[in-house]
C-alpha cells in the first residue's frame, strides 16, 4: 500500500553531517521525497510536535534538545512508508538499535538518537501539518 510518513533529521544528525547519507539510504530503499525543509524548530512548534509527551518526565529535555540546532524535515513516499521507515531508523535508545538501522550504525544516544520519524498515519498527519504548514 503507497502511503506517505515523515523522518527528521535531528540537530545532532545535521551537526554530524549526516544528512545526505540518510536521505541517500531513503532513496535507495525505493521511497519518493515528496518535501524537504531545513529549519530550527521554535519551542512553541517543538511543544507541539511532541504533545503526546508533555506529562513524561523527559519532555523539557527533548524541546530543548529539538529546538537546540537545524533539523531537515523530509515527507517520504512508497509502499508501507509509516512501518517500513521505523524499521529502518531502529530502537528509541539507539545503543540498543539493531547494526543496520540508521540508530544502530550512527550513534548511542537516546534523547539524541539522530532520527525522528512519524510511528502511525495519525501521528504522520499531525507532525506535517506543524511542520510544514
Ligand atoms: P521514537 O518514536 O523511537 O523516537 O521514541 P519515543 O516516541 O518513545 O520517544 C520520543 C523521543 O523522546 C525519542 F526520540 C527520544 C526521547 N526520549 C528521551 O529523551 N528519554 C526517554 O526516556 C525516552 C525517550
Amino acid at each position: 500500500m503507497t502511503e506517505q510518513s515523515l523522518f527528521i533529521v535531528k540537530p545532532d544528525g545535521v551537526e554530524r553531517k549526516l544528512i545526505g547519507q540518510i536521505l541517500t539510504r531513503f532513496e535507495n530503499k525505493g521511497f519518493k521525497l515528496v518535501k524537504l525543509k531545513m529549519f530550527t524548530f521554535t519551542k512553541e512548534m517543538a511543544e507541539e510536535f511532541y504533545s503526546v509527551h508533555n506529562s513524561r518526565p523527559f519532555f523539557k529535555e527533548l524541546v530543548s534538545f529539538i529546538t537546540s540546532g537545524r533539523v531537515v524535515a523530509a515527507v517520504i513516499e512508497g509502499t508501507n512508508a509509516v512501518a517500513t521507515t521505523r524499521l529502518m531508523i531502529g530502537s528509541t535508545k539507539s545503543f540498543e538499535a539493531i547494526p543496520g538501522s540508521i540508530r544502530g550504525d550512527f550513534g548511542l544516544g537516546l534523547t539524541d538518537n539522530i532520527i525522528h520519524a512519524s510511528d502511525s498515519k495519525e501521528s504522520f498527519e499531525k507532525e506535517v501539518a506543524v511542520v510544514f504548514k
